[in-house]
């Protein structure tokens, strides 16, 4: 954790266009090769990728972590391995960056932003290494997640998804499908796809089927009867990712709770407005990357204005990994990661003890 400077931070953010579209430019003038390694899209698709990467780095400097940017940039590291194109280009992209601001920025934002590059550039020091498969074949669901993978991948989901159905017993209930088959199965197309070791379209096969499959035994399991109490819960706006919610959405659906899972994507005013209607005693938001962290936080805030201190509000997903333990970021009544410290609060909320 560093130093926030909130003033470097608008800078950045409202000026990353022109910043990046400068940087693109002088990076293919210093750098002629790019233009055939990334072909006729290379100065706009640089321009984005330095754009996304300003964004990053002013979420950063809002929040005083680094640790997203440096994630981030590992993640592409990764990504450009897999696809054979050098990581001494995304190394070179940073460069120019920094020799763009260096030129432009007021001075009292420089320092913050300069030394934030220089850890970034710093990073490429240290090499990294595809991750390894999630499943196990030891572990008898992660061999149920490979067949479920595979029959999807073979055409028939319907198939994929009945078989997995029929596992669900005494012994392996609902959520233990989910976390033990399930998100498995999508953690490791997701990875397969990084690593390009699959394609975009049987990332997408995979990843519908195992929302299908999840929306399948939701409609398919015994929940407890109702008790009376709403959560309501949203991937805030910019954010794609919504297995989670479901998967916390259907955990408390089966305690009993009316669960009104807004989806993805979700912007502040219309959370708030469903807030406003549902008059949940839980609101669950999620955020996956830290460029989504600002919708988070207007979207606390929208909730806040609709209904003061009636909902218990609790943020988390992936983007809040080591913000955990600020438990009233952004003015939230608390934070987390898991599906278990989620139930916790839930439960809490239930036996009349404040969680917060
Ligand atoms: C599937 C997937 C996608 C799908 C999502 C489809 C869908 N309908 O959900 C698609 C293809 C759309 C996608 C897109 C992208 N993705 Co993606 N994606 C994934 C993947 C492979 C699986 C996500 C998932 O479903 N996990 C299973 C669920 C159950 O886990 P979860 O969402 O984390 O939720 C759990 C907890 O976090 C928690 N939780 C979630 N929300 C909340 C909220 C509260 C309050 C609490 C308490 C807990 C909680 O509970 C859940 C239960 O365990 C992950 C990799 C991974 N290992 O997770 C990457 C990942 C999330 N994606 C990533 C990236 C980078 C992207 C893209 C930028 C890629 C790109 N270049 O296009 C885009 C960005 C899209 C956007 N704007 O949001 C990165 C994020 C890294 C980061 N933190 O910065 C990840 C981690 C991959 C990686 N290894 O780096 N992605």
């Amino acid at each position: 954790m560093f130093e926030a400077d909130h003033f470097a931070a608008r800078i950045l953010k409202e000026g990353k266009s022109g910043y990046a579209g400068f940087a693109a430019a002088r990076l293919l003038q210093d750098a002629p090769e790019f233009h055939q390694r990334y072909g006729a899209k290379a100065l706009a698709g640089w321009k984005d990728n330095l754009a996304h990467r300003l964004e990053e780095i002013s979420v950063a400097l809002d929040t005083g972590h680094s640790e997203f940017l440096l994630a981030d940039i590992k993640w592409e590291r990764l990504s450009f391995q897999a696809r054979q194109f050098p990581e001494t280009d995304l190394a070179k992209s940073l460069e120019s960056l920094a020799s763009v601001l260096g030129e432009s920025l007021p001075e009292k934002a420089q320092a913050s932003v300069l030394g934030l590059l220089d850890q970034a550039r710093k990073s490429f020091e240290t090499s990294v290494l595809p991750t390894n498969s999630y499943l196990d074949p030891a572990k008898p669901l992660h061999r149920h997640a490979m067949k479920f993978m595979q029959t999807v991948l073979d055409g028939d989901v319907r198939k994929a998804v009945s078989d997995l159905q029929e596992l669900m017993t005494g012994d392996t209930g609902p959520i233990d499908l989910a976390q033990g088959v399930i998100v498995p199965a999508q953690k490791e197309i997701g990875r397969m796809w990084h690593n390009a070791e699959a394609t975009i379209c049987e990332e997408h096969l995979v990843t519908e089927a195992c929302l299908q499959a999840l929306i399948a035994i939701s409609h398919s399991c015994k929940a407890k009867p109702a008790n009376g109490k709403t959560v309501m819960l949203a991937s805030v706006a910019g954010n794609q990712h919504d297995l989670g919610i479901r998967l916390l959405g259907l955990d408390f659906q089966i305690e009993g709770w009316r669960a009104i899972n807004l989806g993805t994507d979700m912007p502040a005013r219309e959370i708030e407005a469903a807030a406003l209607k549902y008059q949940p005693e839980l609101v669950i938001l999620s955020a996956a990357l830290s460029v989504q962290l600002p919708a988070l936080e207007q979207a606390v805030q929208g909730i806040k204005d609709a209904l003061a201190e009636k909902a218990f509000i609790l943020i988390g997903g992936q983007a809040l990994s080591g913000l955990d333990r600020e438990a009233h970021l952004f003015g939230a009544n608390a934070t987390g990661t898991s599906l278990e410290q989620a139930r916790d609060i839930g439960q809490r909320l239930l036996a009349g003890v404040n969680p917060g």
